[in-house]
């Protein structure tokens, strides 16, 4: 360029021409010479130590995977029959099928389970994600299989990192293997992997993961989850658009004997609720508004391990309750938190993913501790009020036990935030739910002549059992707690009593159009079924059998006394 050839003399000039052509011709041969090196000095950096002890468990173990198996997130089935019955094993013993997930591939493909109204719905974020896994001997694939759907499913600008917690897994695989997998197999992403030096619990770990992160939005994940396609963009679009929102996406099942991800439709999903023993519930969506919308909706509680908020936001509102232990509770003391303090809860409809079910808890906790029992203690006393009434009625151990610890920094917490009450939080954020004690007609134990009682004779939730009779406690015991609701349900939290055609009564699921749910109770202690025409009665009932209902008579079978009755 900066050498000129002379135009007169003709082969003086051809001559320079082809030198210089010939310089630039080395010139270029020369720099993809150098390229090529650099290509291979790096594959020769890339090549793996083949007789790394991790190098060959980790082969052994990819020479498994079974090509395609669970594709498209279908249920898988294993053709060996001696893995089929180690499978089989598995299941009982860890509830998950461990054998099936080794063999299926990491990276496997997913169906887009969202409803098809999702796919209209352009975002464009400009946040990015944290996103942080916790685990405790958790299996690899599990997990590897849950780093591998993020990165897949997630836009490569908006994945700032991905934070995986070891909470001082005791299995073998988890220490050096999977640090070894991502330093080989991953490295060309954003992954750090923590080791706690101590088992912590869930919250704990969780808390670390977060400590350490850096991007702007925190994603919380479970071990053993699968993203699926667009999963993040609405979550960060909405938190973008308001950013004290907190959100869940919809959390799919993933079976835990066949790992298909199976879903309710595309359309119906629930929200979170809870119940009175502090466990948390999925309910149906409360406002008819917000049936089949695909925007966030409101939800009163979160499940409690894969959601997203701001990370400024996380720490601004009181992050965990650190002095929490081992699994449960967070997720209530959380969703009341976020709702009192200011914030709000949301379920994203477009945003969906999988997660594994599991039938227990495949480990075991330090020293046996009630951790969801004593952690929610500490949130009954910091959140609700009076109304911890309700959950000490099934705790009532708990309710002045120093196991519970102090509270000091989370009350102050409340007081530094100006917080709502819980009371605003029933009526404001979730005023269907049922309170047994407040607008009712009568409440606590319903006890005949005989001191014989009600009772719920210990039926499971999501079971239809008989409204029983039992000896009265000398206490109110939860088995014997029942209201007469404002509708005229004689009921306790999740079952309704109802009479049938062929005079039985039985605790089934509330419905309050219902009327053969619908009961009068008397100035005389009658507790009539208009429905029927029929008062309910002890007569000839055994203790532990169900009651039933019969002609109305003067009879002492047929009358019944609560222990507080309202006197409208
Ligand atoms: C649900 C939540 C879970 C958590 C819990 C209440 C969902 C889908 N799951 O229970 O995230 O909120 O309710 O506390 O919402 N783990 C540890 N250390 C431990 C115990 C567990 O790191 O000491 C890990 C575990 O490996 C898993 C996560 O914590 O990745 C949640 O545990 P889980 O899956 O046993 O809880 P889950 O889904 O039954
Ligand atoms: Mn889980």
């Amino acid at each position: 360029m900066f050498v000129r050839c002379p135009r007169n003399k003709r082969f003086v000039s051809r001559i320079c021409v082809f030198v210089i052509v010939l310089v630039i011709v080395i010139y270029f041969m020369r720099k993809m010479q150098r390229n090529n090196e650099a290509i291979v000095s790096e594959q020769l950096q890339n090549n793996v130590d083949e007789s790394n002890e991790y190098e060959i468990k980790l082969r052994a173990y990819e020479s498994k995977i079974i090509p395609n198996l669970g594709n498209n997130g279908e249920g898988a089935y294993l053709e060996n029959s001696e893995d089929r019955e180690m499978g089989k094993e598995a299941l009982k013993k860890l509830a998950l099928n461990t054998v099936l997930s080794d063999r299926m591939p990491l990276n496997r493909t997913l169906r887009d389970p969202r409803n098809p109204g999702c796919t209209e719905f352009t975002y464009n974020p400009t946040l990015t994600a944290s996103v942080v896994i916790i685990f405790y001997n958790e299996i690899l694939s599990v997990i590897l299989r849950t780093v591998w759907s993020v990165i897949l499913q997630t836009p490569k600008h908006l994945l700032h990192e991905i934070i995986l917690v070891d909470d001082a897994s005791t299995e073998e695989d988890v220490q050096g293997l999977l640090q070894y997998y991502l330093d080989t197999r991953l490295k060309n992403h954003n992954i750090k992997l923590l080791h706690l030096n101590h088992r912590m619990g869930l919250i704990r770990a969780r808390l670390q993961g977060a400590r350490i992160s850096t991007g702007d939005v925190l994603i919380f994940l479970d071990a053993h989850c699968e993203a699926t396609v667009s999963w993040m963009e609405p979550l960060l679009a909405r938190i973008e658009e308001e950013r004290t929102a907190v959100l869940v996406p919809i959390i799919d099942v993933i079976e835990a004997n066949n790992l298909a991800y199976s879903t309710n439709g595309d359309t119906s999903f629930q929200v979170g609720g809870f119940t009175w023993s502090g466990h948390f519930t999925w309910i149906d969506i409360q406002d008819d508004d917000d049936k089949g919308k695909l925007t966030p909706i409101k939800s009163p509680t979160m499940a409690g391990g894969l959601f997203a908020i701001d990370r400024k936001y996380f720490w601004e509102i009181g992050s965990y309750d650190e002095q929490m232990d081992g699994w449960g509770g967070e997720n209530l003391e959380m969703s009341f938190r976020i709702w009192q303090c200011g914030g709000r809860l949301e379920t994203v409809p477009c945003s969906r993913v999988g997660h594994i079910f599991r039938d227990f808890h495949p480990y075991s906790f330090p020293d046996n501790k009630d951790t969801h029992g004593i952690n929610t203690a500490r949130l009954a006393h910091v959140w609700m009020d009076d109304y911890k009434r309700l959950f000490f009625i099934h705790q009532p151990a708990l309710e002045n036990n120093p196991v519970i610890g102090d509270l000091t920094h989370r009350t102050q917490l409340r007081k530094k935030l100006k917080c709502q009450s819980f009371k605003w939080y029933l009526d404001n954020v979730y005023p269907e739910k049922f309170i047994p004690d407040e607008n009712v007609y009568a409440y606590g134990q319903v006890r005949n002549k005989f001191d014989m009682c009600l009772d719920d004779l210990q039926l499971q939730e999501d079971k239809i059992g008989p409204l029983g009779l039992y000896q009265c406690h000398p206490y109110l015991a939860m088995s014997q707690y029942f209201t007469l609701s404002s509708k005229g349900e004689l009921r306790k939290e999740q079952f309704c009593a109802e009479a049938f055609d062929n005079f039985e009564v039985q605790l089934t699921g509330c419905h309050s159009h219902n009327r053969e749910q619908f009961w009068l109770l008397f100035k005389n202690g009658t507790i009539y079924n208009p429905s029927l025409k029929k008062c309910l009665t002890s007569e000839g009932v055994e203790t532990s059998k169900g009651l039933r209902i019969d002609t109305c008579k003067n009879s002492m079978h047929q009358k019944w006394k609560f222990t507080y009755v309202n006197s409208t």
